[in-house]
């Protein structure tokens, strides 16, 4: 596995952010902080678990069985009463929780801590009145509004576990998830708002429904007023209906700190998505953890994350860290370019936003448009930034760092993933920062970069990114597929692996390079090749179909397909558009290639597996490596 990479080590550049936007950090000094967690690894984890509220203390820090973890053993605990009542009964009552900014200005709306608890417990007991119970899996399948967080802490309130499905995935990819967690209820919108338009997406739910006879009813936020959709009152019920006469109060069901949280799915390498869960206690002291110290949340921050709650950055550091650690939180429903490319920088000053959160992505497309826009708005307000999602190349850390940062703000560039819960790898603040480079392991983590063996390897060889022993907001399982679980700690025994590839420097920095499976990281999304593959392949006129990432400036990858047709089919451009289409309509815009190329045949292995690698390299002209396995 080791490899050497093409990476420019020699002449570091590292950068030391203003003291202004770093003293009495939370963080405190990182080699300090370090040095106590590897002296009482577990301590440092329970005095952190001690700063939030447990009905009932755990008797033990950890039971490491591995692969399997627990933590804070019979701890009783709800996350929702962190995120809320610890505010609500205490000091922040009145202060501001979320802000919710649509498309236009005239499009807002803002809750206190206790405006939010009160819709959280009424939305719960509404669920209750429905008849969920602790356990039940309940899907919610909405836009950015204040109601989809609302639904997400309703269930957490009750011990429900939810799904967040992504508004822009479509019916194939919805129904699937909706299947695999055998959903109770859908909570759903009518329509999401993008440029001007209202997309519906109420009638994508009916159809996903269909054949999935867990579902029990479905809830309906009506935000169209004009028109507002109808409801089917033997299945659908509107979402402020049931909210109505609900009292305001809703008893948190405690919670082992053990039980699962939500389960959220992330692309696999062989088709089938992977459910991660994860557990209620853990995560709560990871995520509470990372956004205080990463981001050094204080008491008069403006946080915005610009992840949707679909995916993990949106649940771990849009919803649940923040509000554990008392944030108030920008939330939007806004596209970064529309009605202009200055919208996410009219909205930094206009709210005074001190801490953005986004991905290399949104950097990229807004380095391409230019300073212009950045320049028109006063972005003083900004004191700590961070990425998320794949690397941030250095030409975009020097962009964000000087014209939006002002050469002031620190950067955290946080590795992490779906499984792993909380940031893993990043500069944490004050600590000299290295464009390219995400940085070292948070304390409380240790991670490497090893080879096939499992032995750390040398600065500036490539190797495996791993992560040693176990953390609280590590995935606890892959839902019903306990041996996908086991196989993330099976590749290097001892070591969680995260399918990553990395390098360091002499000084411990690590940067992430790529992906090591076939996974597609496309604008921040993964995509797996053969998601979108056997989209194709369900394609009446598709033989056969294989799908590579292409390096992008702006997204990071896009997506190329090779087709097959089957005979009788002409390769018409008619039926490129056709295929490109269906994707769409199967797995959502997100997993729609930017290319599609109609070939005769395609590199397999004798098994059969296509060697998506002998495609990619011939693509980029490259030369395939080991062709050894190929069958012809
Ligand atoms: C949080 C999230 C995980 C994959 C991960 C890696 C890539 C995430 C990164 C990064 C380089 C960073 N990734 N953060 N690569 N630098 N700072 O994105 O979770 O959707 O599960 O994706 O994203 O390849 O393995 P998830």
């Amino acid at each position: 596995m080791a490899e050497d990479f093409d990476v420019n080590l020699d002449t570091p550049k590292y950068y030391t952010p203003s003291a202004k936007c770093t003293e009495n950090a939370w963080a405190g000094d990182y080699s300090q902080r370090y040095q106590e967690f590897l002296a009482d690894p577990t301590g440092f984890w329970e005095d952190i678990a001690r700063e939030l509220e447990w009905y009932q203390d755990w008797d033990e820090a950890l039971e490491w069985n591995y692969p399997y973890a627990k933590w804070f053993l019979n701890g009783k605990l709800n996350v929702t009463t962190n995120c809320l009542d610890r505010h609500v009964f205490n000091q922040r009552r009145n202060k501001v929780a979320l802000m919710w900014r649509g498309e236009t200005d005239d499009e807002e709306r803002i809750y206190t801590y206790k405006q939010l608890y009160h819709a959280v417990c009424r939305f719960a007991n509404g669920l209750k009145s429905l008849g969920v119970q602790k356990g039940d899996r309940v899907c919610i399948y909405m836009p950015v509004v204040p109601e989809q967080l609302i639904a997400m802490l309703a269930c957490a309130r009750i011990g429900a576990v939810h799904t967040v499905v992504f508004g822009g995935f479509g019916v194939s990819a919805l129904n699937q998830r909706i299947r695999a967690v055998g959903a109770k209820i859908v909570v759903a919108a009518d329509v999401t708002v993008r440029r001007g338009k209202a997309i519906p997406l109420k009638t994508i739910v009916e159809d996903a429904v269909v054949n999935a006879p867990s579902v029990e009813r479905i809830v309906v936020l009506r935000r169209e007023e004009t028109k507002p959709v109808e409801l089917h009152p033997e299945m659908e019920i509107d979402f402020e209906d049931l909210m109505e006469n609900q009292p305001r109060e809703c008893p948190a069901e405690p919670m082992d700190a053990e039980d699962p949280l939500f389960i959220l799915f992330t692309s696999g390498t062989t088709g089938e998505p992977k459910g991660i869960v994860h557990a209620c206690g853990g995560y709560m002291v990871g995520t509470y953890y990372t956004t205080k110290h990463v981001f050094d949340v204080k008491d008069n921050d403006v946080y915005w994350c610009t992840a949707d709650p679909g995916w993990i950055t949106g649940h771990s550091y849009g919803v649940y860290g923040p509000l554990l650690t008392g944030a108030t939180c920008l939330i939007t429903e806004t596209t970064p370019d529309y009605p202009d490319a200055g919208i996410w920088w009219n909205l930094i000053e206009e709210y005074g936003v001190t801490i953005f959160y986004t991905a290399p992505t949104a950097i990229r497309m807004f380095m391409r448009v230019g300073e212009e826009w950045p320049k028109k708005y006063n972005l003083s307000s900004l004191r700590v930034l961070g990425s998320v999602g794949e690397p941030l190349n250095p030409e975009a850390f020097e962009w964000f760092y000087h014209v939006i940062g002002g050469a002031k703000c620190p950067i955290a560039d946080t590795w992490w993933q779906t499984e792993t819960g909380m940031h893993m790898i990043t500069t944490m603040i004050g600590e000299p920062m290295r464009p390219g480079f995400a940085g070292k392991p948070v304390p409380g983590i240790v991670a490497d970069v090893v080879d096939s063996d499992g032995n750390s390897v040398p600065p500036g060889t490539g190797g495996l990114l791993v992560v040693k022993g176990p953390w609280p907001s590590m995935m606890r399982t892959i839902w019903e597929n306990d041996e996908r679980y086991r196989k993330y700690w099976e590749t290097i025994p001892g070591c969680y692996t995260a399918a990553d590839l990395a390098v360091k420097d002499e000084n411990g920095y690590i940067m992430v390079i790529g992906r090591s499976d076939d996974l597609i990281v496309v604008a921040g999304h993964n995509i797996g090749t053969a998601e979108v593959e056997s989209a194709l392949v369900s394609h009446k006129a598709v033989a056969e179909a294989a799908v590579i990432g292409k390096p992008d400036p702006l997204k990071g990858n896009t997506i190329k397909a090779f087709v097959i047709l089957i005979q009788g089919h002409q390769p018409t451009e008619k039926l490129r558009n056709e295929l490109v289409y269906h994707v769409r309509m199967t797995l959502g815009p997100i997993a729609i290639p930017s290319e599609l190329e109609f070939v005769e045949s395609l590199p397999k292995t004798r098994s059969g597996k296509i060697m998506r690698r002998v495609l990619k390299a011939k693509e980029m002209g490259m030369d395939p490596g080991d062709i050894s396995t190929l069958e012809d």
